[in-house]
């Protein structure tokens, strides 16, 4: 069945021996010295990358290790909180998490969950370990960056610190290296590269080399108290944390939704998106596997297929684009001047309802899609993909200033959208309120040039009623 197919694939794929790694996907955070001869392993900063399998930075861990015949650590640092991210969040990276440790213990590689932010607990881990490398992964987001920063001026100055973006199929740095205008203008730098990037991975293999000490127990539970988030967010039914649930919703798109992707992605009443963005988002599936995975039906799916691509490579690596190099990218000054001028000219326009952080967060506007799309957001973690331009739309057209709007879009997709605290999160926010990577449209009321998105337009699209009644208030 599937699984020996996996198998005959990973024995098939070569191994990270003898495997030619590209190191445009690595560069190095600080150099470290020749000289460390004492070192006795290294070490794998696991962040956004929250994998075994298929994951570049884990392979770059391996590899220096192997070439050194040194054992291998991976650890994970748990912050207490991030962002607007709830217990739901937390709960969803940490039963992944779970299931990493179990891998890695197979594999003979000692996973440590260490409580609290890098740059207190890894200088002294680092020292008390002997580790001789250290590898990170890759986020363009402020924060997970300025953990990086702050880990490096305290690293002790000999141990060489590399990071490998291990979520963009093309580096966001080789991507690009200028904030690109929309899609036009990176899509064929992307496709153009992808011929190099878009490969298979060869396995993280059982380490031969056995850690000096075992990995210490988790207390998966226990960890809990240390976070300092909402608790009242519940989890979701439908999305069960983990690579093997996620590659299971990868496999299910494939055989179930795929051929309708192109011809239905954009109707909310239909089955036809891969659902995969929880599992992305986490890292607990790669990107560039769920590509490799998707194009082997090109074949009779090739619409389907080349949207898919389109969307979770084109697009998702332009928002990647916009976080990393525009330092605003969640505010109203990351815009293009055309944007800003004309939501300025507009800001002192009456507003047709206005509304409340509260009865938005409520779903208790006057309209019956919008609130319908709210609370598929709240209790399902997931809001399909076309209403999340038409929410965000109405929040500005119902709010005193696009500043506000922006603020509040970001907070709800933030604090209750399992693929929130995302660059996907923040582009799709400025794209529908502040038209990034758009062009400006007919003028109008409190819009200005922004595109407009309305209630009737969704009507002429799918069946607005039917969506409106699957999700009343609880
Ligand atoms: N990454 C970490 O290294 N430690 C954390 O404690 C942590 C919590 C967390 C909570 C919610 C969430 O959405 C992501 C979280 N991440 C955490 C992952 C990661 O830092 C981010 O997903 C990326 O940086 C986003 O680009």
């Amino acid at each position: 069945g599937e699984e020996a197919i996996q198998e005959a694939r990973r024995r098939a794929a070569p191994s990270v021996r003898e495997f030619k790694y590209n190191k445009k996907r690595v560069r190095l955070v600080s150099q470290g010295s020749d000289l460390k001869d004492d070192a006795r392993c290294i070490l794998y900063w696991m962040c956004r990358d929250q994998r075994v399998q298929d994951n570049w930075a884990f392979l770059y861990a391996q590899r220096l290790a192997l070439k050194q015949e040194l054992p291998l650590h991976v650890c994970f640092c748990l912050v207490p909180k991030f962002l607007e991210a709830t217990i739901r969040h937390y709960r969803f990276m940490l039963r992944g998490l779970q299931e990493v440790a179990e891998e890695c213990a197979e594999l003979n590689i000692p996973f440590h969950l260490l409580l609290g932010y890098a740059k207190d607990v890894l200088p002294t881990f680092v020292t008390e370990h002997g580790v001789g490398g250290l590898v990170t992964d890759f986020s363009p987001l402020r924060l997970p960056r300025q953990w990086v920063e702050d880990l490096r001026e305290r690293l002790p100055e000999d141990v060489p610190f590399a990071q490998v973006d291990a979520h963009n199929i093309v580096p966001c740095w080789i991507a690009s290296s200028k904030q690109e205008y929309s899609a036009r203008t990176i899509r064929g730098k992307i496709h153009a590269q992808l011929p190099e990037f878009l490969t298979e991975f060869p396995p993280i293999v059982r380490h031969p080399h056995p850690p000096s000490c075992p990995a210490e127990p988790i207390a998966w539970e226990a960890c809990y108290s240390s976070l300092q988030v909402d608790h009242t967010v519940k989890e979701v039914e439908w999305a069960t944390p983990g690579t093997a649930a996620g590659m299971a919703v990868l496999k299910s798109f494939i055989a179930e939704r795929l051929k309708s992707f192109s011809t239905h992605r954009n109707d909310p009443n239909k089955a036809a998106l891969s659902n995969l963005s929880p599992w992305l988002h986490f890292g607990q599936v790669s990107t560039q596997r769920a590509i490799l995975e998707v194009q082997k039906h090109r074949r009779s799916y090739k619409d389907s297929v080349d949207a898919f691509v389109e969307e979770a490579v084109v697009r998702r690596e332009l928002a990647e684009n916009f976080c990393y190099y525009n330092e605003n990218y969640d505010s109203v000054q990351g815009a293009y001047d055309w944007a800003q001028t004309t939501l300025k000219v507009h800001a002192k326009d009456k507003r047709p309802y206005l509304y409340s952080l509260q009865e938005l967060e409520q779903g208790t506007t006057h309209d019956p899609l919008w609130n319908a799309a709210q609370l598929q957001m709240v209790q399902e973690g997931k809001m399909h993909g076309f209403l999340r331009m038409y929410w965000a739309k109405k929040i500005l057209e119902w709010t005193r200033s696009p500043e506000e709007a922006l603020q509040f879009a970001i907070y709800l997709n933030d604090r209750y959208e399992l693929d929130g605290r995302d660059p996907n999160g923040y582009v799709g926010c400025l794209w529908s309120i502040c038209g990034i990577h758009d062009q400006g449209w007919a003028e109008r009321p409190v819009f200005g040039k922004i595109r407009y998105m309305n209630y009737a337009g969704c009507k002429r699209k799918f069946d607005v009623e039917q969506f409106e009644r699957r999700y009343a208030p609880t």
